[in-house]
């Protein structure tokens, strides 16, 4: 043991049962504050959290003091979302003390699996953007890479979602109301960020032009810092999220009686910047707030960055090679503008030299390709909210128009393309442009994202800077998503090729060779079994609807939105339905379709596909005519925590995104991880998966990519013809439009037959309907050899190692970022 641990009271580092023991009674007296017989589930979930937190502090201030002395090379992940779940499971594995930990609490009376279920959901992302963040901040620190990640606390994480009456309905979610165990508040480390006001122009101390930003409003950021634990323990890296206060004005201010009142609404009103979450996955609002919460976190996150290198640096030449800065997407966009704030208003560097230190710290990951997402804030708000911000991206702009190579082609279509500021109607800042001008490299999410990035929203850019763009696949952490998620897969896999694919994933591919062994194959089904009784319960206590456990598990979870096509699943589900109940003694593969997911508050069409799956698994659950063959269910509130019980008893995964829509997915890969087969179009990430599982063991349909462009580009397609020429589909459109499932009002779905007929249904639903159908009757067909079944899915488990998002950072480390692994060095340890 640690010579440190001996000279302290309380074991606070001790690793074994008793000490853990010893620990979790200690905490639940002492910080808690209470007595074990009148401890609940949620004070027994503090007290077990305090005292893990405990035996990572040692090994966290390891890791910082250790980048701090070698002063490492850092890499900085900037983005507005982090989608991190519960943490009790993740640091029990991760330290490797998720047995000893049972055994405690065993020998206290209580089970692990209820401690762990008192956690809340850190729910502080919409969706694939936030939780591919958490997934790096794991493999960043599993990988020993000196990475921070950056972001905003914010009080309330995205929206619980209830139904009510089949509709959405959204409640606020308190993820903080009993506080947050493993946050540590660093009420010293504290950034003014500012707004409004207006620039002055002045002449320097030799003459020169200089402008400074005056009368603005103050806010500070304050820290709170989370570790994040690497696999083994070794490394733990920091979350540093932002919270807004209002400035210690107001604490020192004396203000006479009317002013007092206004003063503290003041402040109430300030610290609502980092009060909640927009809740839009891939859609761009326009609010000024949201415009705020940007600047906020980066301005503080950069002033930070800055304060860390000063502490070994007295010039900034070499900040490109301390610091790499990743943009998750253009929220934290402006921070290429504040940077060369920073540098030229705050610390005098000359205008292109902050240029030059600008581009070699900054890159920046697109996630999407839909126009929508693409955030275009309009000129007259930056001007009103950063000012100074606003005259830098004129600047950068106006050198950049200068020397492009359009304007000497003479080419001003592509020069208008290419500005930073959108002209036709209210002029717009482009985010997208200022990233991609900013960054020394670009990247796309999978390949075929890439590509489609070269050849639509920056082929412009691309013509201009041909080295830039770059691909980065995305990727899942195998320790959240296989070893804590699914312990019965997890356990089958290690006592065959033992535990070297939790670290390198690239090892299951051992597993291959298991496809064909019988027993294996057994196992490996009993392992899946067992999942799906567990999901099985969670939809009985959720829903109060019960499926077979032995029915195919089809699974769609992910945002509602139009183009991911839950609309494409619920209405083969209506002609399955239809199909089963015209041909009753036909023995039917039983099936349970299962969707969950948010949609934007705001989102109306989004809300009513909600609404009609709950109205057509309504009528199909209760309908005695097909004979519990089919079953429909829709989970409330999907968050990381519901995904880690679905994902490892899904059959089938469908990933049914209009081709070139979905820019890579990455729910995709954790379902085929645990072993479900996918369904889907040669859409994003879903190429790259065809290529590693092999054709045989995936079920492709569709138009591709390139077959979309064709249509949409040649106008030629008629969805009434498609209809018309489609019994099954005209059935269920009928249906939909009869008020079958709506008697109520059978006029609610108006909107939705409206957009798949006279709207010109853009997202293809009817076009790929038939091809759909054939695919679901082959994954049906094939779902009756369960051992045909369980040999693809073994494979599509096997192969799936390359999508380990520690093969991911690691591309971007050394292709972008040109970071390396650091291991940290702990002070005297002496054996005893
Ligand atoms: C989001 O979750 C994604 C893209 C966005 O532009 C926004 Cl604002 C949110 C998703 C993509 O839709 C998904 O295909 C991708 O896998 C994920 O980002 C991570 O790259």
């Amino acid at each position: 043991m640690d010579a440190r641990y001996k000279s302290r009271e309380i074991e606070r580092r001790s690793l074994d049962v008793d000490g853990l023991k010893r620990s979790f009674l200690e905490w639940l007296v002492y910080s808690v504050g209470k007595d074990a017989r009148a401890a609940t589930r949620r004070d027994w979930f503090h007290t077990v959290a305090l005292a893990v937190r405990d035996r990572l502090v040692d090994r966290w201030m390891d890791t910082t003091r250790t980048y701090y002395q070698q002063d490492a090379k850092r890499v900085y992940y900037l983005s507005l979302e982090f989608l991190i779940g519960r943490l009790l499971t993740n640091s029990l594995a991760n330290l490797g003390i998720t047995d000893q930990c049972r055994q405690a609490l065993d020998r206290i009376g209580l089970n692990l699996d209820d401690v762990v279920e008192a956690e809340p959901d850190a729910a502080l992302g919409n969706g694939g953007l936030g939780r591919l963040a958490a997934c790096f901040l794991d493999s960043m620190a599993s990988e020993a890479l000196p990475g921070y990640g950056y972001g905003i606390r914010y009080e309330f994480g995205l929206f619980e979602q209830r139904f009510e009456h089949g509709w959405q309905v959204e409640y606020p979610e308190q993820w903080l109301q009993f506080g947050n165990p493993w946050e540590f508040p660093r009420p010293e480390v504290l950034y003014p960020v500012q707004f409004y006001g207006r620039v002055e122009e002045f002449r320097d101390s030799v003459g020169e032009r200089a402008y400074r930003w005056v009368d603005a409003e103050r806010v500070l950021a304050m820290a709170y810092d989370t570790p994040v634990v690497g696999y083994g323990g070794d490394t733990i890296n920091t979350l540093r999220l932002w919270s807004a206060r209002a400035t210690r004005d107001f604490n020192f201010g004396h203000f006479n009686d009317g002013a007092y009142m206004k003063a503290v609404e003041q402040k109430v009103l300030t610290e609502n910047l980092s009060r909640v979450l927009y809740p839009n996955d891939a859609t761009e609002g326009g609010k000024e707030l949201r415009l705020k919460q940007e600047y906020f976190f980066t301005s503080a996150s950069l002033q930070d960055i800055l304060r860390r290198y000063l502490q070994h640096h007295s010039n900034f030449d070499s900040l490109p090679d301390k610091a790499a800065i990743q943009l998750n997407d253009t929220h934290p966009a402006i921070g290429i503008a504040e940077l060369m704030r920073l540098l030229v208003d705050q610390h005098g560097v000359t205008w292109d030299k902050a240029w030059d230190i600008t581009r070699a710290t900054f890159s920046y990951t697109n996630h999407t390709l839909l126009p929508e997402a693409l955030e275009a804030w309009p000129v007259r708000m930056m001007e009103r909210v950063l000012p100074r911000h606003m005259q830098i991206i004129y600047e950068i702009n106006a050198k950049f128009l200068n020397r492009s190579k359009a304007r000497a082609a003479g080419d001003n279509g592509r020069l208008s393309r290419l500005s930073l500021i959108d002209e036709r109607g209210d002029r717009r800042v482009r985010m997208g442009n200022l990233a991609f001008l900013g960054s020394h490299k670009v990247n796309g999410v999978s390949a075929l994202h890439t590509e489609l990035m070269k050849q639509t929203v920056f082929a412009d850019f691309h013509a201009e800077f041909p080295e830039r763009i770059n691909n980065k696949t995305n990727g899942i952490t195998p320790r959240r998503w296989l070893h804590q998620a699914n312990q019965p897969l997890a356990a089958l896999i290690t006592s065959r090729i033992g535990n070297g694919w939790i670290k390198d994933l690239s090892q299951i591919s051992a597993l291959a060779e298991k496809a064909d062994d019988l027993v294996f194959r057994e196992e490996f089904r009993r392992a899946k079994r067992k999942n799906k009784k567990r999901l099985a319960a969670y939809i009985a206590r959720q829903t109060g609807v019960d499926v077979q456990v032995d029915s195919l598990f089809d699974v769609q979870v992910k945002r509602m939105h139009e183009y991911k096509r839950q609309l494409l699943n619920i209405l083969q589900a209506i002609a399955l339905y239809n199909e089963m109940r015209d041909n009753p003694t036909v023995s039917w593969v039983p099936v349970t379709k299962i969707f969950a997911g948010k949609a934007a508050p705001s989102y109306h069409m989004a809300k009513l596909i909600i609404k009609l799956i709950n109205d057509v698994a309504k009528v199909v659950n209760h309908d005695p005519s097909v004979h519990d063959n089919l079953k429909i269910v829709l989970l409330p509130n999907y968050n990381v925590t519901a995904a880690e019980i679905i994902m490892p008893a899904a059959d089938l995964s469908e990933q049914i995104s209009t081709a070139g829509m979905e820019a890579s997915g990455t729910g995709n890969m954790k379902l085929a991880l645990n072993g479900a087969l996918t369904i889907g179009t040669l859409d994003g990430a879903n190429v790259e998966i065809r290529e590693h599982v092999g054709e045989d063991n995936i079920f492709i349909f569709g138009l591709t990519a390139e077959e979309v462009n064709d249509l949409r580009a040649s106008g030629g397609f008629n969805p009434r013809d498609v209809i018309a020429s489609n019994p099954s589909l005209k059935r269920a459109l009928d249906m939909i439009s009869t008020g079958v499932f709506s008697p109520d009002d059978p006029h609610r779905y108006h909107p939705i037959l409206q957009a798949l007929t006279d709207g010109g249904d853009h997202f293809l639903v009817t076009a790929d309907f038939s091809d759909y159908c054939q695919a679901q009757q082959a994954a049906m067909d094939l779902y009756r050899d369960q051992e045909e079944w369980t040999r693809k899915a073994i494979l599509n488990t096997a192969n799936m190692g390359w999508f380990s998002s520690d093969r991911t950072i690691m591309e971007y480390a050394t292709e972008i970022w040109d970071v390396h692994p650091v291991k940290p060095e702990h002070p005297a340890e002496t054996e005893t």
